[in-house]
């Protein structure tokens, strides 16, 4: 007969400290492998150790998990299932959506079960009226984009991952985007959710109303709330109606402030049409021209002549006739001429221009990958005019304590203040120096962001990267409330041990 393995996560210590759930946890035996065979057929097991490199192991490839389990239940019904039997068994679990997280949440930080929702693919349906999708929450966002559009409307977000991610993923993270200036997050723009809690329950919050107001809106806990409160399996989710036209602009800048002025002008001058408001910098222009095939021939001057430091990536979505229906163009021109002499510009003129104007932004993440070098990602939240004050005094530090050889990338959401200041080291540096970069950009970083009331997480999350730095931008209470909440609804702390709060 097999026995259930039981592993400590804990000392002893800590246990008679604290007053968390109980802390020790199963580990997984071929009784369970057997349970969930029955439960969901062969094709919803995978345990096969090849099959599972692509489960235990995360996007940037920095995260490494070792499950020897993933399951892909197709129903709420079957998360339910597998979740009253890991609730008994006190088997740990890590829900996993498109696993493009870019902070080990979708990773075990051993050997959890990963539950896989790629199955849960169903879109249920469109409301004409309100402008609203109903969809299972392993849907790529992609694939909601396609459908929503051929209703003339769009999804309330946009990512460069959008051919993987999922739409359960992207709440689970809160994602944000380059919409997000336009359209708001996804916590204001998601009216619906049903959720499988640890211990099989399933909270139904599936509805659609524009207003409701009855008692707390358990939904909203959910969004954001990285696998560790519940998995989410089906959502409802507004979306704005499509605009008639978008065009995208490139527009050179000689300095960081002169990129503030613009977005300053910008939000004035276009208002609700202005749709995205990017910002990236001379050294991650540089790279995606190295890296990404369709953006090699750029080269744009300043108003001065010069090499631009910056480069502002705007995007203007036409609403006619709300906006009186005016030509973009024409419109897009008068702005450019209200900045005063910028005639160096790239302005899309076609879906294969817009694509290749946009890739220049979107595929920095890409193209960093591809350099094959050591990359350090921090997705922090600050005053928009501080973003380059703060790469400026990380970059001083780091050149002040001999770290020469890190290269800097500054780019990000700069209309929503959210700076994706990445850094990136030869792979030949030892794995001791590597642990010292990194926790030099962490101190300085997250030490400028703390000063200025800023966030560590403007919208990746914390996952398992950044679980420790919780107290950078939430106060003790905060985080003590937090943990009576996770206690609350994972008393047994089986729902994504490791992340978040720790
Ligand atoms: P996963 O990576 O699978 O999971 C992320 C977290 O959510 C994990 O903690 C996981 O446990 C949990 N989770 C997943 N599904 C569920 C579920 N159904 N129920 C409960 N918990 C769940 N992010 C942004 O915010 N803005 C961007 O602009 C952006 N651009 C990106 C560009 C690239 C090229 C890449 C690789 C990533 C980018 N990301 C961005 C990060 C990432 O795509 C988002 O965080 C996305 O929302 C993750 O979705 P996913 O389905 O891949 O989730
Ligand atoms: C983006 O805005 C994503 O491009 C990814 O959030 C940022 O790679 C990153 O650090
Ligand atoms: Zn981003």
């Amino acid at each position: 007969m097999m026995r259930l393995a039981i592993r400590s996560c804990c000392s002893a210590r800590r246990l008679l400290v604290s007053r968390s759930p109980r802390r020790s946890l199963a580990t997984l035996t071929d009784r369970d492998a057997a349970f969930f065979e029955s439960l969901l057929g062969k094709s919803g097991v995978v345990t096969d150790a090849q099959d599972l490199e692509r489960f235990n192991s995360d996007w940037t490839g920095e995260f490494r998990g070792h499950s020897k389990l993933a399951v892909r239940p197709a129903s709420t019904e079957e998360v339910a299932e597998i979740m009253r039997y890991c609730f008994q068994r006190d088997i740990p679990v890590v829900p996993q959506g498109g696993n493009t997280g870019l902070v080990g949440g979708s990773i075990p930080m051993k050997d959890e079960l990963i539950i896989s929702l790629s199955r849960m693919n169903k879109i249920r349906g469109f409301d004409e009226v309100l402008g609203a999708i109903t969809c299972e929450a392993g849907v790529t966002l992609q694939t909601a984009e396609e459908y929503v559009q051929q209703r003339n409307h769009v999804m309330p977000l946009d990512l460069g991952s959008k051919g993987s991610c999922q739409i359960g993923g992207n709440l689970a993270t809160n994602a944000g985007g380059i919409r997000l200036i336009k359209y708001g997050s996804l916590r204001g723009n998601i009216l619906g959710l049903k959720a499988v809690l640890s211990d099989g329950r399933v909270l139904d919050s599936m509805r659609t109303l524009r207003k409701d107001n009855v008692g707390y809106d358990l939904k909203q806990l959910f969004v954001g709330s990285e696998g560790t409160l519940g998995i989410i399996t089906e959502c409802a989710v507004l979306t704005p109606p499509k605009p008639e036209e978008l065009r995208v602009v490139l527009i050179p800048m000689d300095s960081f402030d002169d990129a503030i002025h613009t977005l300053k002008s910008a939000k004035r001058f276009f208002n609700s049409a202005l749709s995205a408001f990017e910002y990236l910098d001379e050294a991650s222009f540089e790279l995606v021209k190295t890296y990404s095939k369709g953006q090699k021939d750029f080269k744009l001057q300043t108003k001065t002549g010069r090499v631009p430091s910056f480069y502002v990536v705007m995007e203007i979505a036409t609403e006619a006739p709300v906006d009186g229906g005016d030509d973009p163009d024409a419109r897009l021109i008068t702005f450019l001429d209200s900045l005063g002499g910028i005639s160096d510009v790239a302005i899309s003129k076609n879906a294969e221009s817009y694509k290749s104007i946009w890739g220049l932004r979107e595929n920095i993440t890409s193209s960093l990958r591809s350099s094959g070098m050591r990359v350090f990602k921090y997705d922090v939240s600050l005053p928009a005019r501080t973003l380059h004050e703060a790469t400026m005094y990380v970059k001083g530090k780091l050149l002040e304590e001999g770290y020469r050889d890190v290269r800097v990338f500054e780019y990000g959401h700069l209309g929503d203040g959210n700076l994706h200041f990445n850094a990136g080291s030869p792979r030949s540096t030892s794995p001791g120096e590597i642990a010292k970069v990194q926790d030099a950009i962490e101190n300085h970083l997250y030490s400028f962001v703390k000063s200025k009331e800023g966030s560590v997480s403007a919208e990746h999350g914390l996952g398992q990267l950044k679980a420790k730095k919780i107290l950078y931008s939430r106060t003790p209470i905060e985080v003590e409330w937090m943990k009576n909440v996770k206690r609350t609804f994972d008393p047994k702390g089986i729902l994504n041990p490791g992340k978040v709060l720790i």
